[in-house]
């Protein structure tokens, strides 16, 4: 016997992932977790479910109306670690999140309201919100247009993405670990979470130039044991406990930019390297850049003045990020970081999990 659950599925940003009503789904949280593991494939390989088998198509939004004071919608992301057997909904992310506006739409639980509609969104995993806009011509979803990101060919409609009060998301603070510098196994690392918990380090100082491509990287045992060491160390330090298999927090390696960037990264989601960078990850990475006394002074080059716009470079293009600082705080402040993303409605129907899953002992 199956159990049918109504879904559908986008491509959110360079992501793409399965999107559910949260009333479609179980509330208690062991028994939804065990019906995405179901629907996403429990193994590495994801044959026996909807993921693609990489933590970038292995993600999944659960949607919903929101109680909250000034949001419409409530979102909770979901990362079914692939291979791993469970589910983690530490971290946010900024990609699946693009997706959830025209979920949101196309599922009912919002009305367009002209040629675009704002969508207020309540990240529940962080407790921040983020202003999506959305075209919606004629009272439908505009997936076409000219929108170019890279990590996604072609191009399609914008959506404006306008985060707000994203500092400490998951690990309570901008600086979790109260410095701007910590030393683990003699390297020099920033812990930070501006939307993303992320550990910066100096490409240079792992051992590489930070501009190899992620397959050289995947296949860089050595690298992988030495960040691999760092993040359990500095996991708990950072107020994420025991890190050992959890999707955060991400360590992103930097190196001086090769075009017009601020800088240039290769970024562990944790365990394989990003074929882009994620969404949150960049704010987080331009964030460290803008903070002085981070590994990333001397690297980073980032121009003056409480309006920027800071390009992340990284293995399949850039990341454009509108920067508003309160500068006299120290450490600096983000009031809010634009950018732009796209997303596509991909497909959308019943979705069939074993029955046996919802019996319990
Ligand atoms: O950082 C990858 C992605 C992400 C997450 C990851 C993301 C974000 O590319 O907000 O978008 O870091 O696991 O979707």
């Amino acid at each position: 016997m199956q159990h049918a659950i109504p879904y559908m599925q986008l491509r959110g940003g360079s992501s793409k992932g399965l999107y559910f009503c949260a009333s479609d789904l179980p509330t208690d949280p062991v028994l939804r977790d065990k019906v995405l593991i179901a629907a996403i494939g429990a193994d590495k390989s994801q044959i026996d479910g909807l993921g693609g088998a990489d933590p970038l198509t292995s993600k999944v939004a659960i949607v919903g109306l929101s109680d909250a004071p000034d949001a419409d919608i409530d979102y909770l992301f979901a990362q079914v670690v692939v291979g791993g057997d469970r589910v983690d909904t530490t971290p946010n992310c900024g990609n699946i999140l693009a997706g959830v506006a025209p979920f949101a739409i196309e599922a009912g639980l919002m009305e367009p309201t002209g040629d675009s509609t704002t969508v207020r969104i309540n990240m529940l995993n962080s407790g921040s919100q983020c202003e999506l806009v959305v075209q919606t011509p004629n009272g439908k979803v505009e997936y076409q247009g000219d929108a170019c990101i890279d990590g996604v060919p072609g191009s399609a409609a914008p959506i404006a993405c306008n985060y707000l009060n994203i500092a400490g998301s998951a690990c309570g603070s901008l600086l979790p670990t109260g410095s701007r510098i910590d030393i683990v196994d003699g390297i020099e690392i920033s812990c930070i979470d501006n939307g993303m918990p992320v550990v910066m380090l100096r490409a240079e100082d792992m051992g590489i130039s930070g501009y190899e491509s992620p397959a050289e990287l995947n296949a860089n045992e050595a690298l992988k044991s030495k960040l691999q060491s760092i993040r359990l160390q500095i996991g708990p330090k950072m107020n994420l406990g025991d890190v050992e298999s959890a999707a955060v927090p991400k360590m992103c390696m930097i190196s001086p930019p090769l075009s017009d960037g601020i800088c240039h990264t290769r970024t562990f989601i944790p365990y394989k390297c990003h074929s882009a960078i994620g969404v949150l990850g960049a704010v987080s990475a331009a964030t460290a850049a803008i903070i002085p006394g981070t590994v990333a002074e001397g690297i980073a080059t980032v121009p003056a003045g409480p309006r920027k716009t800071l390009s992340v470079e990284h293995p399949s293009g850039e990341f454009s990020i509108n920067l508003h600082v309160d500068e006299q705080a120290d450490p600096p402040q983000v009031l809010k970081a634009g950018l732009l993303r796209t997303a596509r409605l991909l497909s959308r129907g019943e979705l069939y999990v074993p029955e046996h899953i919802f019996i319990t002992e």
